[in-house]
């Protein structure tokens, strides 16, 4: 499995040039710049957009793992200061915090983690709270059809319908490989779409906002696929 070709989910292969493309010429200073200004993480964050040169394999990955942000720093939220807020097309917007997530029912999902550059992690436990759980606590208005997804990085978005949000594999997620996630991955809340490639688990999540309809986010509006459905075997298409 791991040596087959990774596809896009419209079908066409991609690979680091597929985002050097979309990132288009603004990225080349991006590489250079964040490493003199300090700070490994930021170092980390721009080299892993923008190589094409296979020096990101060289870079620390533990489990597997690549670090993937859209900017290049993001600021570090805990109990005492993070927030989740559910409105748009609902009866009971509300605006939970981290305390108010744990305390909810958990949910565990293990399945493989793909992302359309080519790596995987097979077998990866997400636990948190059903997404579908916080759409039927803020009533999801008759208008409402699909779901968008915000971040406090301040850039990343992304979008699912209504009816793949409702999936019991789709998770407002607190742990990764049963730890709480950290800053790197997404924490202290990430969305986890199991049946689909990883660039739909938006990371830093802070906005969820019922919309009448899909509207693409930050890699959509860049030519990957609003429906980022795994293929074939990946899939493991058990959950409804
Ligand atoms: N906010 C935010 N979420 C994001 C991304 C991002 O750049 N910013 N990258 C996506 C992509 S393409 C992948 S593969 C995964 C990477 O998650 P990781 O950094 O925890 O490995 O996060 C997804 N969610
Ligand atoms: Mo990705």
């Amino acid at each position: 499995m791991a040596d087959q070709p990774i596809r896009r989910a419209d079908g066409a292969p991609v690979g680091r040039r597929t985002l050097l493309g979309v990132l288009g010429a603004g990225a080349a200073g991006l590489a250079a710049a964040p490493y003199l200004q300090g700070g490994w993480e930021k170092f980390l964050a721009a080299v892993s957009q923008v190589d094409s040169t296979g020096l990101t394999g060289l870079l620390p990955n533990p489990g597997g793992f690549r670090y993937y942000s859209v900017v290049g720093s993001v600021p570090h939220k805990d109990e005492t200061n993070y927030q989740l807020k559910i409105g748009g097309l609902v009866d009971r917007p509300k605006t939970y915090s981290l305390a108010e997530l744990r305390a909810l029912p958990q949910t565990r999902v293990v399945h493989d983690v793909l992302c359309t550059d080519g790596w995987r992690v097979d077998d990866t436990p997400f636990t948190g709270v059903k997404l579908g759980d916080l759409l039927d606590a803020a009533g999801v208005r008759s208008e409402g059809a699909a779901v968008r997804f915000t971040c406090f990085d301040g850039a990343y978005s992304e979008s699912l319908t209504l009816e793949q949000a409702r999936r019991s594999d789709v998770l407002v997620a607190l742990n990764m490989q049963d730890k709480p996630i950290t800053h790197e991955h997404g924490g202290p809340v990430r969305l986890y779409v199991a049946p689909m490639y990883f660039y739909k688990s938006a990371k830093w999540l802070s906005g969820i906002e019922i919309t009448d309809k899909v509207v693409p986010g930050f890699w959509e509006e860049r030519g990957y696929a609003v429906d980022g459905w795994l293929d074939g075997a990946d899939r493991r298409d058990d959950a409804a």
